[in-house]
């Protein structure tokens, strides 16, 4: 018998994100994001780095396209950048940044590479920020309308949609831990901007579906246990809220229909009639990203009156320290097959660290490997307990800009010299071109 632990179909991929690799973030139109602002005002980023240039993928993306062939992944997940196809967020778009998705578009599919696109990845237009952004009801009808434009416009040849990526990452750190742009420590900003942003998935989804013939529509969680840092009562209630506000108020609205217990009661003053309909779309996939467990302990100090913990001191991590615990990633698949029963895609998962290259040039990543090797066995596992796995996309195809830790993290397959732009496959590359080109061969089992 012939046999291969992944499905047919299943996709494998590599992801990435607008502001994390394109750079020319004043070129040909392109309007500021909150990204751009925090990066050149508010501080909060390792070095003073900015994603001004980036990868220069704006310029390279041909290079780029043809480094994923060489992979041999079926998928490629990017993201559009809101600003640079509407840089004041509405009304007037800009044609050539319209042009540049068209392009890539294009290049991906007569490379027989199938593209994912987001439209997401954190970046809000200054100028809708400027008129209170996700604290205000309006946003979701601002996306609403961007969505159409890029559905009218990549529909004919994109068929996989994501509407966002990391919802409570960036609502979290943007509005209550300020780890992200746009830095404001708020609680009711933070309430409001959770329910605007699931409104705004939901209108999303609603003309996707209008828009868009044959669509396969999803949205991507970052969902991670979160563990007490020590088994304390104060821990442990800090523990509960943040894993309602880290892992299930975007997905139980959008798929169950109803906010968390705690969240329900602080949410209510936000909610209107109608409101849980709207946003209670129902998508075909599940996109799980996830790296390893949370740490929660109390901390008064935070709005929440939670902060982030250590990993136990003898856990193993990543050069990023977060912890490698492997069975909490086959248990999350398994989780959200009980709980929410959708397909689900792995849109995110990967290693970050520093990567040293060698007097040669090559780059050897064995940590990247061993940890991928790893978490790959962890995916069977789930697969093989019923976890209706369709996909896998790793982050990421490039060493780019890490949002708050700048260009000192890195999660490449390919290195990027950060000077001269050189792209260089690393070691991982090789190894996961091999894994793909084996889960596609059937293996000869004896029965
Ligand atoms: C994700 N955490 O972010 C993002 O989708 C990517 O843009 C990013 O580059 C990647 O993971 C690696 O960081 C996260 O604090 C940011 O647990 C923070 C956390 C998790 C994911």
């Amino acid at each position: 018998m012939t046999t291969t632990p992944y499905p047919p179909g299943f996709t494998w991929g590599v992801s990435t994100s607008a502001y994390q690799i394109e750079g020319a973030a004043a070129e040909d139109g392109r309007g500021p994001s909150v990204w751009d602002t925090r990066c050149r005002t508010q501080g909060g980023v390792v070095n003073g780095d900015t994603g001004d240039v980036a990868c220069d993928h704006y310029h390279r993306w041909e290079e780029d396209v043809a480094l994923m062939k060489g992979l041999g992944v079926d998928a490629y997940r990017f993201s559009v950048a809101w600003p640079r196809v509407l840089p004041r967020g509405r009304g007037v778009v800009n044609p050539a940044g319209l042009d540049f998705y068209d392009r890539l578009i294009d290049r991906l599919l007569e490379s027989g590479i199938e593209p994912w696109l987001c439209l997401y990845h954190w970046d809000l237009p200054q100028a809708l920020h400027d008129l209170g952004g996700w604290s205000s009801r309006d946003c979701a009808g601002w996306f609403a309308d961007y969505t159409a434009l890029c559905a009218k416009r990549y529909g004919d040849r994109v068929k996989r949609w994501i509407t966002f990526n990391e919802f409570s990452v960036f609502t979290l750190f943007g509005y209550a831990i300020p780890w992200a742009a746009p830095g404001i420590v708020d609680r009711t900003q933070h309430l409001r901007a959770i329910h605007h942003v699931n409104l705004a998935h939901g209108d999303g989804v609603s003309v996707l579906r209008a828009l868009v013939p044959g669509a396969s529509i999803g949205a991507i969680h970052n969902r991670q246990i979160v563990i007490p840092e020590t088994d304390t009562a104060d821990n442990r209630a800090a523990a509960a809220l943040l894993d309602e506000h880290w892992n299930l108020v975007f997905c139980d609205p959008q798929i169950l229909g109803h906010y968390p217990l705690q969240t329900a009661d602080h949410i209510a003053p936000h909610v209107q009639a109608g409101d849980m309909a709207r946003i209670a779309q129902p998508t075909d996939w599940f996109g799980l990203n996830h790296y390893g467990p949370i740490f929660a302990k109390a901390d008064p100090s935070r709005v929440w009156g939670y902060g982030w913990g250590d990993a136990p001191p003898d856990s193993p991590t990543h050069g990023v320290g977060w912890a490698i615990f492997p069975d909490a990633f086959r248990d999350e698949l398994l989780t959200i097959h009980r709980r929410y029963r959708l397909p689900i895609v792995v849109t995110e998962n990967g290693c970050g660290g520093s990567d040293r290259v060698e007097a040669d040039g090559s780059v050897n990543d064995p940590h990247r490997i061993r940890y991928l090797t790893i978490y790959n066995e962890a995916l069977r596992a789930a697969m093989a307990q019923g976890a209706d796995v369709r996909g896998y996309f790793l982050w990421s195809l490039l060493d780019n800009f890490e949002w708050g830790s700048g260009y000192g993290q890195r999660f490449g397959l390919i290195h990027v010299d950060f000077t001269t732009l050189t792209r260089t496959p690393k070691a991982s590359a090789r190894w996961y071109a091999d894994l793909i080109a084996q889960a596609r061969a059937p293996r000869l089992i004896a029965t």
